[in-house]
């Protein structure tokens, strides 16, 4: 009777030892399946130093826009238009429930290159061209981040920020940061850098007349920088350069003794912001430039000019 009961306990314990080694099998699956897991995500989303992480999968659950866009590069060379589907940017801002409504954004590329986009560029508010490089005008464009290029997920400079619409509209490369693998958002603005100014006209130290530099004035005159005829022919004209804004996302007035003269425009063809001083008045003022860049950083330049102008506005 003994003997015959040893031998299946004898042989049910040699079936468990098989099983030890086998649980520590499914352990081991277990840490492979979600290092895989972890090793598929191809975009990490931040905010406020929450850490939002999202695979291909993730991405394509998002509601997808499909649109066509090409880039310009500063040399004037044009890749595309292409087609592409993807998210967008504004989507991907809402995994935040407390994102604010004006925020900016960083994206970051796998060699750690970045490109930062102000809210404006974010709701598509940038240059647009044709394909020769000619500028259409601002806006109309949706910035999406790009699951695939001409429908293939695998494309060159996955995953890419991209402009599109329904036609062909061609934006400037320098906004289509490639390789990205994570979006960080900031509340309001990231850029904290003022613009810089530099005053082109008046020329310090030299008589205007009607605004145009004529010759430089000897220090005994009434004032050192002397417009006479106030700057009509020659407007105030001034070189605005900012870290992040292009000139659309730049304004700049013109003051005399802190009144406001006019907002100055933007002229393509000389690159410089430039406003009328017209109007009756005699004296010397103080001739001040406000610049303000997207994000509400201001800078002031300043000149003191001796003003005379009998000829109303
Ligand atoms: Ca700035």
């Amino acid at each position: 009777m003994c003997r015959k009961t040893i031998l299946p306990i004898t042989l049910m314990f040699m079936m468990l030892v098989p099983l030890v080694p086998a649980t520590t099998m499914t352990y081991d699956s277990f840490d492979t399946l979600q290092t895989e897991t972890l090793s598929n995500t191809i975009l990490t989303l931040t905010y406020n130093d929450e850490h939002k992480e999202y695979s291909l999968e993730d991405l394509l659950a998002f509601d997808q826009i499909t649109g066509n866009g090409g880039r310009i590069k500063s040399s004037g060379s044009v890749s595309g238009p292409y087609t592409y589907t993807g998210v967008l940017i504004s989507s991907l801002a809402n995994e935040f429930s407390t994102m604010p409504s004006h925020y900016s954004m960083v994206a970051i590329a796998d060699d750690g290159y970045t490109i930062t986009y102000t809210s404006d560029e974010i709701a598509g508010e940038t240059m647009v061209y044709d394909s020769e490089g000619n500028e259409l005008g601002v806006g109309g464009v949706s910035m999406i981040l790009a699951t695939s290029e001409d429908g293939d997920t695998d494309y060159s400079g996955a995953y890419r920020i991209v402009f599109v619409n329904d036609n062909e509209p061609i934006t400037d490369a320098s906004l289509w940061a490639k390789y990205v693998i994570e979006l960080e958002f900031f509340e309001g603005s990231s850029d904290t850098t003022a613009p810089e100014i530099t005053i082109v006209n008046p020329v310090e130290g030299y008589f205007h007349f009607s605004g145009i530099p004529l010759f430089e004035t000897s220090t005994d005159l009434i004032g050192d920088t002397m417009g006479f005829g106030g700057f009509r022919v020659r407007p105030v004209q001034i070189e605005i350069t900012d870290d992040v804004d292009g000139p659309e996302g730049i304004t700049a007035t013109l003051y005399a003794d802190d009144i406001k003269e006019r907002d100055m425009a933007y002229n393509s063809e000389n690159e410089l912001f430039e406003g009328k001083w017209i109007g009756p008045a005699l004296g010397t003022f103080t001739m001040k430039i406000v610049a303000e860049d997207s994000s509400g950083n201001i800078a002031e330049a300043s000149m003191t000019v001796w003003y005379f102008c009998f000829v109303p506005e």
